[in-house]
């Protein structure tokens, strides 16, 4: 089947007719095209997008915040044939994303519906009989381009906040994984969005990415992808003085000292090396173990980490399916290759897996572990973004924090351990923007979310996404 753009309330062809391939990860063939967009596709978009502005922006926050329910609602109705897409395009399995990643996108539209009924602005009495008030007004078309790791939910992290605060805007899904954004088109419509509000152009990065970013009638910007990506678009949109924000790589240090409670560490821990294939920006996939429990750690997580199963990722019973594409699994694969190399031990896993009949030509393999691996060595620093995580022993907290910040990333990381001053001091010293104390991706979406160093610039979530979709004006009264 042929996905179309999706402008100004209405499915469209490319306008040069071209499309790309969309292959099913468990089988390795092509079940889908979508468009390669050009920059007419773009400029289209944004044409539409900027004829909706001016009502849209005059909505109330209680029509805008209806909207967005009536969209929850659209995506919950149809969430099993989401789940099924998301599976089939992204690799992750159908019971994951039936029971996380959907849901979660649903969460994010009523979660803003009421951030934006919710929302207080400033006012103060100012001297001789003055007062000012503060407005947040939108911006006008915000450019929105997601990556193919969970794609619904970070779609849906940006598109709600945009449109719930008065914005409209342009989405540019990743074209490895259009197919979740497809069917979010026919729930706009459904859910009969204003036209022209929330447009939706597939195509490459270097593309159709790229002219939105330089578009000058969008001024902001809203990524989520790699780092190298991210340095490409702030370089391309300094020049226009846009907002941006980017949400990018992470190398997220696991620390476990051995008073953690390993009942509750061990199956978080697998979680939070293997969910989604490792296929998480806040995946922890370097895991410090304290010397006293470093080899019972170890044992028990080869172990559980053996009986994980690989298979197709419609079977409810698998926990991992396949990698999302063959270039990113043939680099996954070349990580390990790579540590091998520099003296890594493969303890587990490694290898790629072949499940034979129709899933032969799929991209899988299972979980890996490494341990010996200098914590400088490359594999060691950069992001691998795969099931494949190292382990290392530490003695001292203070050591840890160090080896846990020699790498160019900041996003996230996890601390066990039942020494609660401990942790909080740790938690302090770890260059990351969220830092998560005996659990892991526990998310409340009124906090701040975002990296700091090359996992990313600026902060998205609650408060932080409302401020980031608008821009603040003071206005002073004189009585
Ligand atoms: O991301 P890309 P990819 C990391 C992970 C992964 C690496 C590359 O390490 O291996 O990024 O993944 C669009 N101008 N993460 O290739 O290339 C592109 O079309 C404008 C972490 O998927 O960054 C897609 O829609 N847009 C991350 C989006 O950017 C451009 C999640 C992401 O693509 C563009 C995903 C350009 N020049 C990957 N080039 C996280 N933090 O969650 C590409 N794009």
């Amino acid at each position: 089947m042929k996905i179309k753009n999706f402008i100004n309330g209405e499915f469209v062809e490319p306008v040069d007719g071209a499309y790309l391939p969309n292959y099913n990860p468990s089988t390795g063939q092509v079940y889908s095209e979508l468009p390669d967009s050009n920059e007419m596709d773009v400029a289209q978009a944004v044409v539409a997008a900027r004829k909706a502005f001016p009502k849209w922006s005059k909505k109330s926050n209680d029509e805008r915040a209806e909207v967005l329910l009536r969209i929850a609602d659209g995506i919950e109705k149809r969430l099993g044939e989401f789940a099924i897409a998301e599976s089939k395009d992204q690799g992750k399995t159908v019971k994951l994303a039936r029971e996380v990643e959907i849901p979660r996108a649903i969460a994010n539209f009523r979660f803003f519906a009421g951030a934006i009924q919710h929302q207080r602005d400033l006012a103060t009495e100012g001297p001789k009989e003055s007062f000012n008030y503060t407005v947040r007004q939108p911006l006008g078309v915000a450019g929105l381009i997601s990556p193919w790791n969970l794609p619904l939910y970070l779609l849906s992290w940006k598109i709600a906040p945009a449109i719930a605060t008065g914005n409209t805007c342009v989405a540019k899904p990743s074209e490895i994984t259009p197919m979740t954004a497809y069917l979010l088109g026919e729930v706009l419509q459904e859910a009969e969005v204003p036209a022209g509000v929330v447009n939706i152009v597939f195509g490459l990065g270097q593309k159709a990415g790229a002219t939105l970013v330089e578009h000058p009638a969008v001024p902001l910007i809203s990524f989520t992808g790699g780092t190298a990506t991210g340095e490409v678009i702030q370089k391309a949109a300094a020049p226009f003085f846009k907002k941006i924000s980017l949400e990018l790589g992470g190398k997220n240090p696991n620390i476990i000292f051995d008073d953690a409670d390993l009942k509750k560490c061990l199956p978080t821990t697998l979680r939070s090396s293997f969910q989604n294939q490792g296929e998480i920006c806040l995946c922890g996939s370097r895991i410090f173990v304290q010397e006293g429990l470093y080899d019972d750690f170890l044992a028990k997580f080869v172990a559980e980490t053996e009986k994980l199963k690989v298979g197709d990722p419609t079977n409810d019973e698998n926990f991992m399916g396949p990698l999302v594409s063959r270039p990113h699994f043939d680099k996954v694969l070349g990580c390990v290759e790579k540590a091998k190399k520099d003296g890594g031990k493969v303890l587990t896993g490694g290898e790629p897996l072949n499940l034979g009949g129709e899933l032969t030509e799929g991209y899988f393999m299972r979980p890996t572990i490494i341990a010996d691996l200098d914590r400088c060595s490359e594999i060691n620093q950069e992001e691998i973004f795969g099931p494949v995580v190292t382990v290392m022993p530490f003695k001292y907290a203070h050591e840890v924090a160090d080896w846990a910040n020699t790498v160019r990333y900041g996003l996230s990381a996890s601390i066990w351990t039942n020494n609660i001053s401990r942790a909080h001091k740790l938690a302090k010293k770890i260059e990351a923007g969220t830092v998560w104390i005996n659990t892991w991706l526990n998310r409340d979406l009124r906090v701040p979310f975002g990296g700091q160093k090359a996992s990313g610039l600026g902060r998205e979530g609650g408060e932080d996404s409302l401020d980031f979709y608008t821009e603040k004006k003071n206005i002073c009264v004189q009585l």
